[in-house]
């Protein structure tokens, strides 16, 4: 595999297979792919061949990394590469371990079947990650053949490419900025997500799309996951879509990617990406959500520093965000069009819900609270969340409004 190397940090796709529990290896795996300045998106456990190819083609990874112990592993690493290549994304290797489960004599029939290589066990951590950079960087280019998904997956890819060239950060290199959009067969509606980490953003983004899912049939969503880079190895752990339940549906676009150094709360190729998600003319509606932010940020530009990133901003804190002086400081709580107290079911959620309030009238923009416990399925604080949403893009994008009137708007 001699092409052209990359400079910026290889992305791995990790899983374990359908009806296994086994993720102790692969957890200690990702900690060391990241700690030697690899991405790792981990999929969990338990995971059906088609979603973690789904995951492949949309996160544009440079190899699919299986970790595999309750056995069926000759027909499910073969299932994974076929499934690739009959999509049209063969050039995405497969490999993996899986200890002793894994003999040799397995491994001649699964590298027969398209598997790239097996790790033993016994083989040194060190040894592997060696090898794994070696073998698997590869620099992104434009490849007309890629339809759909993967197409959309490669132009962001080389957004965050060109956005960070040598080990250097380059400021917002999106150049399409400012054009007027083509015509499109969907104008989607962006909406910014904020918020301490832990406040629940990917699982409320979860349960929304859930609510997308069920309210527009025939619509699409995209979710752009952006988690911080660990800034002494330039690896990182995108843990977003571990947790992203209803991304397991063809509907749902989801996209991690790492700040690589950027402070601004998004990865700096973040407004590429958003441009090219709207101007694919595929989704409706389109979620961004910033690593966990401090007092001071404002990811999305809202304040007035260029044109806003997104249409409509969500900020969303969880109960114990230390106290009234604490919450006075937040910027975004004075510009959020919506702002959601998440973990309701928190017993200091009754005192948070007063005092965010009270924040917000200060600011006397009509600011609602909503709060919401997104992880209980059906929360109602989440469904009148998702029908604010829908009715602020009727509001602002009048194109939506057909779309989601018949979605069940407000
Ligand atoms: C830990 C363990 C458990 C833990 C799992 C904890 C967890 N959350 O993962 C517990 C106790 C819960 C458990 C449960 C079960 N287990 Co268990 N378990 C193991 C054990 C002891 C170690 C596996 C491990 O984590 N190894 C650590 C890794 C880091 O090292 P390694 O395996 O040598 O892997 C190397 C390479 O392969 C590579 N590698 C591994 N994965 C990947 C992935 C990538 C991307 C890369 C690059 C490299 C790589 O990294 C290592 C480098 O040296 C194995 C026995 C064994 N010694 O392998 C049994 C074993 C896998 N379990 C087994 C069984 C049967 C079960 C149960 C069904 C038992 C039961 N009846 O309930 C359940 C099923 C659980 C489930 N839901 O799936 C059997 C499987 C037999 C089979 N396939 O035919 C084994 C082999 C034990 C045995 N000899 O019977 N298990
Ligand atoms: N108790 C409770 N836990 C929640 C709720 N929402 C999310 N969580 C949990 O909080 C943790 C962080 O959630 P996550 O969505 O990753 O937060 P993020 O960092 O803001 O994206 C996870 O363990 C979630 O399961 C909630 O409403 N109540
Ligand atoms: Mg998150």
């Amino acid at each position: 595999m001699a092409a052209a190397k990359s400079t910026t940090p290889l992305r791995i796709l990790t899983a374990v297979p359908v009806c296994d529990g086994h993720d102790s290896a692969v957890t200690t795996i990702n900690i060391e792919l990241a700690r030697h300045g690899i991405e790792v998106i981990y999929l969990g456990y338990h995971q059906a061949a088609a979603a973690i190819v789904r995951a492949a083609i949309q996160e544009d990874v440079n190899v699919v990394g299986l970790s595999s112990y309750n056995g069926g592993h000759i027909v499910f690493f073969k299932e994974i590469a076929d499934q690739l290549k009959k999509s049209g994304n063969g050039d995405i290797p497969v490999f993996g371990g899986g200890g002793g489960t894994i003999t040799h004599a397995d491994e001649r029939v699964m590298k027969r079947q398209g598997t790239d290589r097996i790790y033993f066990a016994g083989t040194p951590l060190k040894q592997m990650m060696a090898e794994i950079k070696r073998d698997y960087a590869r620099a992104a280019k434009p490849n007309p053949k890629f339809k759909g998904d993967r197409a959309l997956a490669r132009a962001i890819t080389i957004a965050e490419e060109s956005s960070f060239v040598g080990g250097a950060l380059r400021p917002d290199t999106n150049k399409s900025r400012g054009k007027p959009a083509p015509t499109l067969a969907k104008n989607s509606f962006v909406v910014g997500v904020a918020g301490p980490g832990g406040a629940g953003k990917s699982t409320l983004i979860d349960e929304l799309t859930s609510r997308f899912l069920r309210k527009n049939p025939t619509g699409r969503i995209a979710l752009l996951a952006n988690d911080p880079s660990h800034p002494d190895s330039g690896g990182a752990i995108l843990g977003d879509r571990v947790s992203a339940i209803y991304a397991q549906d063809d509907r749902v676009f989801f996209r991690s990617l790492a700040t690589r150094g950027s402070l601004t709360g998004l990865s700096a190729a973040a407004p590429a990406a958003i441009d090219i998600l709207k101007n694919s003319g595929e989704f409706d509606l389109i979620f961004v959500e910033s690593v966990g932010v401090g007092q001071e940020s404002d990811p999305f530009r809202i304040f007035g520093q260029g044109p806003a990133l997104v249409d409509a901003t969500l900020f969303v804190l969880a109960p114990y965000y230390g106290g009234l002086i604490q919450l006075q400081k937040i910027a975004l709580l004075n510009g959020a069009d919506l702002v959601a107290l998440n973990k309701c079911d928190h017993p200091m959620a009754h005192t948070a819900k007063a005092e965010i309030q009270a924040r917000l009238n200060q600011n006397g923009k009509d600011q609602i609270l909503h709060t919401t416990t997104a992880a209980k399925h059906f929360d109602p604080g989440v469904d009148r969340l998702f029908s604010a949403i829908a009715t602020l893009a009727s509001t602002r994008h009048p194109s939506l409004v057909t779309r989601h009137s018949t979605g069940g708007a407000a």
